[in-house]
């Protein structure tokens, strides 16, 4: 396993001076300032690098080897005119990204919106903070501050009263800070930021694509970027949708085992692969983790560790738990992914994907989940497992 961590690039509070105190080695990065759909010059991520590696001869290494991520522009996942030119660039940006070494790619193929999540302050019984995801403020959201027009159709009469009781609750401030996090956006996404009216607009764009609409597109960006990845030794990592279902009346296309056996079945490419995202297809409860893990031995090129626990009512409502201690049988994974590696004879990327704000951090400006404390006991947590398995393994 190669231990990695997220570093946003010099204006990331956490520095590359702490991260190294954490013992991870593999640097997880992106170019965030260039403008979505521009290619990213190959000198650009030269310096890049050159600032991940500045102390590496006389201090413990660190090296820029995954990017987190591409971002595709949306005129691609809607196959837009004119389209092709955004292609050529990401191709273009996987080339330059190759020469200077970097060879796994993250990347996602959600319209519109990234990562989202209606609470980034959770306060959990230890006093320490959480990410979370409450259907119901998102229903109030949808409903009543976004007021969709066809946002009805997806609720039953019972959600909508329990969003409306959510709604009327709220203070003006709490429904701009709602509004703020849905839509402006949350830190490392690859779509851009929203005023509401925008908002409105980016989601009517979509308004004739379904999801096999959505899949062709996927496929045909893929299908021209796999041969150039095949011949560049690069490795792709597609993430899931965050959370793992349909927003907004929005399709989403990679949120199951069975999304996944059309993608491959369509594209076969040994560089056709994914990030598992432990946390979020373990937002839902009929995606099976350690069975994912071992299925997508070959797929899984980089791996998102951390778990999440679902409301016993509501199973669309999560908080990020601990990452050993969630819904998700992290131990389980975490041996797959082991196995894995000794069977195909390669290493996993991982990383501690969003920790808890504890600490000395709760005074710190920090991004949501990126904080330095929770992560570096994510992986510590993580890697005593991944020690425990490996040394009785052994014996
Ligand atoms: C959130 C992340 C996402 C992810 C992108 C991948 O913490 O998992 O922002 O980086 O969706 O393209």
């Amino acid at each position: 396993m190669r231990e990695s961590w997220r570093w946003f690039g010099p204006n990331d509070p956490v520095s590359l001076a702490e991260i190294r105190q954490t013992g991870a080695t593999d640097i997880v990065s992106a170019l965030h300032d260039i403008p979505i759909g521009e290619a990213w010059p190959r000198e650009e991520i030269a310096a890049h690098k050159v600032v991940v590696e500045e102390h590496n001869e006389t201090m413990a290494p660190l090296n820029w080897t995954v990017v987190e991520s591409i971002p595709v522009h949306e005129d691609i996942k809607l196959a837009a005119p004119g389209h092709q030119k955004y292609i050529d660039n990401w191709i273009a940006t996987l080339e330059n990204l190759a020469t200077e070494g970097i060879k796994t790619i993250c990347y996602n193929f959600m319209p519109v919106i990234d990562w989202t999540r209606t609470d980034l302050k959770y306060q959990l019984p230890n006093g320490a903070y959480a990410l979370r995801f409450d259907q119901d403020r998102f229903a109030a959201f949808d409903l009543f501050i976004l007021q969709r027009d066809t946002a009805q159709d997806d609720y039953s009469q019972d959600e909508m009263a329990r969003a409306e009781r959510v709604f009327e609750a709220m203070s003006e401030e709490q429904r701009a800070e709602l509004t703020r996090t849905i839509i402006a956006g949350l830190p490392g996404r690859m779509t851009d930021a929203y005023s509401l009216e925008d908002f409105r607009e980016a989601l009517a764009r979509y308004k004739n694509i379904d999801h096999s609409g959505l899949r062709q597109n996927l496929f045909a960006f893929l299908a021209k970027v796999l041969p150039y990845a095949e011949s560049a030794s690069v490795k792709l990592a597609i993430h899931p949708d965050d959370p793992p279902w349909d927003m907004f009346g929005l399709p989403r296309i990679i949120c199951t085992p069975a999304d996944l056996e059309i993608l491959f079945h369509e594209l076969p490419s040994p560089a056709n692969g994914i990030t598992l995202c432990v946390g979020t297809y373990g937002s839902r409860p009929d995606n099976d983790l350690p069975q994912m893990a071992r299925d997508y031995a070959e797929r899984i090129n980089f791996a998102h560790l951390r778990g999440v626990t679902r409301d016993p009512q509501e199973q669309r409502s999560f908080y990020e738990a601990s990452h050993l201690d969630s819904d998700i049988d992290m131990v389980r994974v975490i041996r797959h992914l082991l196995d894995n590696e000794q069977e195909l004879n390669r290493e996993i990327f991982i990383r501690p994907d969003h920790g808890h704000l504890m600490m000395g951090d709760i005074e710190r400006t920090t991004n949501p989940g990126y904080s330095a404390i929770g992560r570096m006991k994510g992986l510590a947590e993580i890697r005593g497992v991944i020690k425990a398995i490996s040394e009785l393994a052994r014996t």
